[in-house]
């Protein structure tokens, strides 16, 4: 794994941001890793924090440590990390990952200064910009990957 996002660093905080529901397991491991690193969670979030806490995610959902996250390593079968399967060819490489997580991130940090505050959070979790991530909803609907229903 091409390590620019794995050596950065330990942090946690993040787990909420990236999707809703199913998200207490993580939370809950990602606040055992801040607290053994010996410092509370702020409730800014950088880009490097992210990164590191994405590299963790990808590592505990890559179970068999290929570098790409197959459709059985998924959590849930309709999960939002779908979005990031840009070509959809029904895995999510590591770059893919990065990438669109990085990218979510962006969109969350709204003033474009690094990082995530926690308003920043709120905000774009009650607005959720229609970002056409997915062009195949412009009406023909087959089966959109992401719909939560
Ligand atoms: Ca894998
Ligand atoms: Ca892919
Ligand atoms: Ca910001």
């Amino acid at each position: 794994m091409r390590g620019w996002a794995i050596g950065l660093g330990l942090t946690a905080l993040m787990a909420t941001t990236t999707a809703c529901g199913k998200k207490e397991e993580s939370h809950a491991e990602a606040d055992r890793a801040a607290a053994k690193a010996g410092f509370v969670p702020p409730s800014v979030t950088s880009r490097i924090d992210f990164g590191s806490m994405m590299a963790r995610r990808f590592r505990e959902l890559d179970r068999d440590g290929n570098d790409i996250i197959t459709a059985d390593e998924m959590p849930t079968t309709n999960s939002r990390l779908w979005e990031l399967d840009r070509n959809k060819d029904g895995e999510i490489t590591e770059s893919e990952f990065f990438e669109g997580m990085l990218a979510r991130f962006d969109r969350m940090d709204l003033n474009r200064d690094g990082t995530v505050t926690s308003e920043e959070r709120e905000a774009s979790r009650t607005e959720r910009p229609a970002t056409p991530t997915n062009p195949v909803a412009t009406g023909a609907n087959t089966t959109a990957p992401g719909n939560s229903n």
